[in-house]
């Protein structure tokens, strides 16, 4: 049994719909940022970094409760552990290490600057929402022209790369003006992605 710590964003979204594919049962636990849940003693010993989303598998390596963080290292732990979603060798694996990488480190990282800078502040700050929207702009793009030539991320198959960049494209997208609407390689792909019922279920468990 898996223990699902989530909150109501994309980042949350990834992790609920690697479990959901993965066929794993879990619990969820909703995390309210507002009250502060992300910052309480308890979790902090799940995720000392004070965020979420974070999973704790009662039965992780050598039958020993393992609690892991950070959206990527979630996906690759349930990938690994069910051997679905990342091949393991060749040239697909590294386009979905690749893909997968820039999404957790480029694409959402934009967004939640685009949300730092021009969504929760009192005041927008020009500069940094010009910079994030342009960076995710990019980024988008770079995925648009992936897609152009291939069915997923990571080639002809799905992987935990598509599984980490959903979320970003339909949830955060709309942050920056325009969303996915000049990237009809990426809107075939958010049609192929979001109608499979592990996705719709994942989506709905951290919604
Ligand atoms: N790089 C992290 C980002 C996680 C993240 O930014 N979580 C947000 C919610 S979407 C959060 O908990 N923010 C609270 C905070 O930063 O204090 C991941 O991929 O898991």
């Amino acid at each position: 049994m898996i223990d699902l710590y989530t909150v109501k964003t994309a980042n949350g979204q990834r992790a609920s719909i690697v479990l959901e594919e993965a066929g794993l049962a879990y619990d969820v636990h909703m995390l309210d940022l507002t009250k502060g849940a992300h910052q309480a003693p308890a979790f902090l010993k799940i995720n000392p970094l004070g965020m979420g989303p974070a999973i704790t598998d009662r039965d992780g390596p050598d039958g020993k409760p393992i609690h892991v963080f950070e959206t990527l290292a979630i996906c690759t732990y349930i990938a690994e552990k069910t051997g679905k979603f990342l091949p393991a060798a060749g040239v697909a694996r590294v386009e979905a290490q690749k893909w997968a990488t820039m999404v957790a480190a480029d694409l959402g990282p934009s967004f939640a600057g685009v949300f730092y800078m021009g969504i929760s502040p009192p005041e927008p700050v020009p500069y940094g929402v010009d910079l994030f929207q342009g960076r995710a702009k990019r980024f988008l793009k770079a995925m648009d022209d992936r897609l152009a030539q291939n069915e997923f991320l990571a080639g002809s198959v799905y992987t935990i790369a598509d599984i980490l960049a959903y979320p970003s494209a339909t949830t955060s997208a709309p942050r920056v003006p325009g969303g996915i609407d000049d990237f009809a390689n990426i809107q075939r792909w958010v049609s192929t992605v979001g109608a499979r019922p592990a996705v719709k279920k994942g989506m709905a468990a951290s919604a």
